[in-house]
């Protein structure tokens, strides 16, 4: 069992695809312990994107994922870290496979429509920098014996 951090970023919100991310998460058969919507700012950014921030890229990113609401979600599930990171597709959409979220709905790096931890320890420090321990539910579910 692990937990993933996902962000339903800007251009995601805006091309209304928070309902379909949050349903095929759900669909996996991941649970969701947290969710918000918030727009994230200069300082969240630069947290959250910690070893990106010497990168050329990083105003551009920066810029864009303050531009505009995200959905941050707490997933938990078996391997749910590599499960996101397979589902999403990889960073580049050009690359990206048929089937995933970026494969399927993105065209370019700068706007690649969701973010997932790249590792139990990433999520860890991320998942508290969005979420307060009050603002995660603690909870089983019924079908979780039926899932994993
Ligand atoms: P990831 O989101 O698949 O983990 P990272 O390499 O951690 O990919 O990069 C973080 C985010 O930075 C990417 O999802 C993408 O939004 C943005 N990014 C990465 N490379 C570029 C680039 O070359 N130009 C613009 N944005 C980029
Ligand atoms: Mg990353």
């Amino acid at each position: 069992m692990n937990k993933s951090l996902v962000l339903i970023k800007p251009d995601a919100v805006q091309r209304l695809m928070i309902g379909k991310i949050i349903s095929s998460i759900e669909e996996k058969g991941l649970k969701i312990t947290g969710l918000k919507m918030l727009r994230m700012n200069d300082d969240l950014a630069s947290k959250h994107y910690s070893a990106h921030v010497d990168k050329p890229f990083f105003e551009e990113l920066k810029g864009f994922m303050t531009s505009s609401p995200l959905v941050a979600i707490c997933v938990e599930g078996t391997n749910a870290v590599t499960i996101m990171r397979s589902m999403m597709g990889t960073t580049n959409p050009v690359e990206a496979a048929p089937g995933t979220v970026r494969g399927d709905f993105a065209i370019t790096v700068g706007m690649n429509l969701i973010h997932g931890s790249d590792s139990t320890e990433a999520a860890e420090k991320e998942i508290n920098l969005f979420f307060s321990k009050s603002e995660l539910s603690d909870y089983s579910r019924e079908i979780d014996k039926w899932i994993s």
